[in-house]
């Protein structure tokens, strides 16, 4: 931010610190204008950098850059400098006796640079290590007074700035995107009344019950300690061994067993607070609460084989897709729904609210929605602001509090523990992304890396010596615990236990299962086939298969057939034998086709395969339709660069068919002409390509001549039964009605009714 300096003493980036904007410590000179501290080439504009967080922004102002913008960095037309602010002459070379002499000690400028490489990398996350961040707004549609006085909640059209972070669970930091695995969605509000985290995973239940088996189950899912393998996956002893030992994690076994666990994109999976959290209003009136993200461009997921084969294309798929998004303007977006409902009603539910393997039907109480949240800034920075967010369950604002679910109590410790070891001490609050957009005003002082700089003798409370403050907010303002009572027939004492209604462990995992379409449910089957036919041990699969039974017989016969088991072992003993009668024992909107989004094809990545001889003219009017859909279609060609196209048309193939393979688009164009047909033909990777798509049941056209690829792939336009396959066509004739045909057949994202396993 170079520009301010000149004839300042000093970096304009401490403007604020050395008192030019309070007047505390006036410099000579120092008459900068608030409204010129912005600088040059940044993001922000002068209006969007005034704006005050609370206020009725409009779309796309994010009132958390303001605070950032200090510790922006723009070297554009600056000299290097060592981290002293010393001018450097020399980059390429340390400082010897001579030039064939020694390195000398006395070289700071190169001692200086290896030390800070030296201590680059900090711990990665224990869990959740692989992920991705965007900053974006939430808006509220009306205001929820009535149930909540959450900042956030206040007004219709309020803005909230709110930075996501997405991430896999149980991989390394550079593990694959595409593995088989929960998704976390973790939203960070920078309320006008303090930061609240929804710390959350595109699932709604969880694999246990309370707290204390986190480390357990973390260990079993993690690569097995001997030998460090499998990375960023369940298949192994280890995890089977413990779930299958676990049976409460059977309902969540359902989840992560379906196509919930491999998404398509951040953009096209849910977000679930998945326990039950409390909302306040201003009478201090309280009801329970399910938080609810639901993407409005629709619920898509990938095929396995599809989510194998990306996964060493291009291990870093969904990072991308969000990245490209954002970048595209095809910001994604979700709705927030609120599941809300009395301690009355929860105290009548066959299940219990507290327990995080259980979900609430929206059959049994519907998802009201309150909001939507968009994402439409990338990160400046990977490290600064996606590595170091910290995210926290116990960051709370006025109006939300929690529920007494064992699980939450855990976590509430365990997010600001993991950040003092990984963010190096207890001042992670000051890192720019972390720190709220209210002022924070306490007496904690000091500690490693501590940024704010406190004036004065006081650092107490209370005190006299400065006026008493900072003062406590009182009732009125501060955040007041909800005084919830246990029922006098709760009342046990002290006691390490659960309630009754934890002991049923497969109701709702046969609701899950039971609820599905058909094709998700042979998914399911094939998730477990896959990943229990890794075991070494078959005990362990046998035992499996054993709870199993509890869960689904339908679904443990096919597993162990599949198996090859002969018989099925004994049924696993339940925990109790009488549970309560389920109120809801049929939920559609458990499937993936239950919400299927609003915005047609948006960001679909649909690939136009030409060669030499194609007719150009033909194929550029297919792309011109499809980014008018607000589809992403690319030329894709046996190598890149210009095609030299039959009838002249000017085409650039910026992908080809080795680097940009068939499975990582959504669907497929194939180039009429008949020597750009016989020049695919001539490629291999062709073949592989129609295949891929026709196997992951994606969306095909055929313009003219290219029909012929279909023989060549083996692929048929027509399904077994005769019946034509909803996701082919061909387009011969009048190409607008065929380009038509297949932007609507592309709205299903994928045509299940062609699959055949294997
Ligand atoms: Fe986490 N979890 N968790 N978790 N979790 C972490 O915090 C933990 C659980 C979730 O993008 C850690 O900062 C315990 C449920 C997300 O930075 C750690 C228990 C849900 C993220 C931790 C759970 C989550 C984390 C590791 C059982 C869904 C990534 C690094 C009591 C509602 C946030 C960190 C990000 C991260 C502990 C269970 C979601 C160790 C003890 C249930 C999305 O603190």
């Amino acid at each position: 931010t170079g520009d301010l300096a000149a004839g300042m003493p000093f970096n304009s980036n401490k403007s604020i610190e050395h008192g030019f904007q309070n007047g505390l410590n006036p410099q000579p000179g120092a008459t900068v204008p608030a409204t010129s501290r912005l600088p040059t080439g940044s993001t922000l504009s002068e209006e969007n950098g005034t704006q005050k967080t609370g206020s009725l922004a409009p779309e796309g102002v994010n009132s958390s850059i303001e605070p950032l913008d200090r510790v922006r960095v723009d070297s554009s037309g600056q000299v290097l400098t060592t981290n002293q602010g010393v001018a450097i002459a020399d980059n390429q070379n340390s400082l010897k006796y001579g030039t064939r002499g020694p390195v000398l000690l006395e070289d700071f400028i190169l001692r200086e640079k290896l030390t800070h490489f030296d201590h680059e990398r900090i711990p990665e996350r224990i869990v959740h290590a692989r992920g991705s961040g965007a900053h974006g707004y939430f808006e509220c549609y009306e205001p929820l007074s009535q149930y909540t006085k959450a900042a956030p909640f206040k007004e219709a059209g309020k803005i909230t700035p709110v930075f996501v972070r997405f991430s896999t669970v149980q991989g390394e930091r550079g593990s694959k995107d595409t593995a088989r695995d929960v998704r976390g969605f973790a939203v960070k509000f920078y309320t006008d009344e303090g930061n609240w985290d929804l710390v959350g995973n595109n699932i709604p239940v969880f694999f246990i019950q309370d707290a204390i088996k986190f480390p357990d189950l973390v260990h079993a899912v993690k690569p097995e300690p001997h030998h460090q393998m499998p990375q960023a996956a369940s298949a192994h002893d280890t995890f089977w061994d413990f779930v299958s030992l676990m049976p409460e994690s059977t309902h969540m076994l359902m989840w992560v067993m379906s196509d919930r666990a491999i998404p398509r994109s951040y953009a096209t999976m849910q977000g679930f607070g998945v326990h039950t959290f409390r909302l306040v209003n201003e009478n201090n009136e309280s009801v329970f609460v399910k938080f609810h993200w639901t993407p409005k461009d629709g619920l898509n997921s990938l095929v396995w084989d599809e989510a194998v084969k990306i996964s060493g294309a291009d291990p870093d798929y969904h990072r991308r897709d969000l990245w490209e998004r954002i970048e595209a303007g095809a910001f994604p977006e979700w709705e927030l729904g609120m599941q809300i409902f009395t301690e009355e009603e929860a105290d009548k539910f066959s299940f219990d609210i507290l327990d995080a393997t259980k979900l609430i039907p929206e059959e049994l109480v519907p998802v009201r929605p309150v909001g939507r949240m968009v994402l439409n800034r990338n990160p400046d920075n990977f490290f600064a602001e996606t590595e170091q967010v910290a995210f926290c369950t116990a960051h709370v604002v006025p109006g939300i509090d929690f529920s007494n679910d064992p699980l939450l109590a855990g976590r509430i410790h365990s997010y600001v523990d993991t950040q003092i070891t990984r963010l190096g001490g207890p001042n992670f609050h000051e890192i720019p992304i972390n720190a709220p957009v209210a002022q924070v005003h306490n007496n904690q002082r000091d500690g490693m890396h501590r940024q704010a700089i406190n004036r004065g003798r006081v650092a107490y409370e209370p005190n006299s010596l400065a006026g008493g403050c900072p003062f406590q907010a009182g009732a009125g303002q501060g955040f007041v615990t909800f005084p919830e009572r246990l029922k006098a027939k709760e009342e046990q004492g002290k006691v390490r236990g659960k309630p009754e209604k934890f002991a049923d462990h497969y109701t709702q995992a046969t609701l899950f299962y039971n609820s599905q379409t058909e094709p998700e449910k042979a998914h399911i089957a094939a998730a477990f086939r896959f990943e229990l036919s890794k075991l070494t041990v078959p005990a362990i699969r046998e035992r499996m298969i054993s709870s199993l039974r509890n869960a689904s017989e339908e679904l443990a016969t096919k597993v162990a057939r599949d198996l090859g088991m002969k018989e099925l072992p004994d049924r696993m003993p339940r925990a109790i034998d009488r549970v309560a009668k389920a109120e809801v024992t049929h939920a559609p909107s458990l499937s993936l086709f239950a919400k299927p989004g609003s915005t047609g094809i948006r960001a679909r990545k649909i690939a136009i395969l030409i060669a030499d001889g194609s007719i150009g003219a033909t194929a550029t009017q297919v792309h011109e339709a499809l980014v008018a859909e607000g589809a992403v279609p690319r030329f894709v060609a046996p190598r890149i660069g210009a095609v030299n196209t039959a009838d002249g048309t000017a085409i650039d193939a910026d992908a080809s068919l080795e680097n940009e393979p068939g499975f990582l688009f959504d669907a497929l164009v194939l180039a009429d002409g008949e020597k750009g047909v016989a020049a695919l033909k001539a490629d291999g990777h062709t073949m592989e390509f129609v295949k891929d798509q026709y196997r992951h049941c994606k969306t095909i056209m055929a313009i003219g001549e290219a029909q012929a690829l279909f023989d060549m792939a083996d692929v048929s336009p027509s399904l077994p039964s005769g019946d034509p396959d909803p996701g082919i066509v061909v387009g011969a004739g009048k190409l607008d009605s065929a380009i038509q045909a297949f932007v609507k057949a592309l709205q299903d994202h994928r045509h299940p009714i062609r699959e055949t396993d294997p």
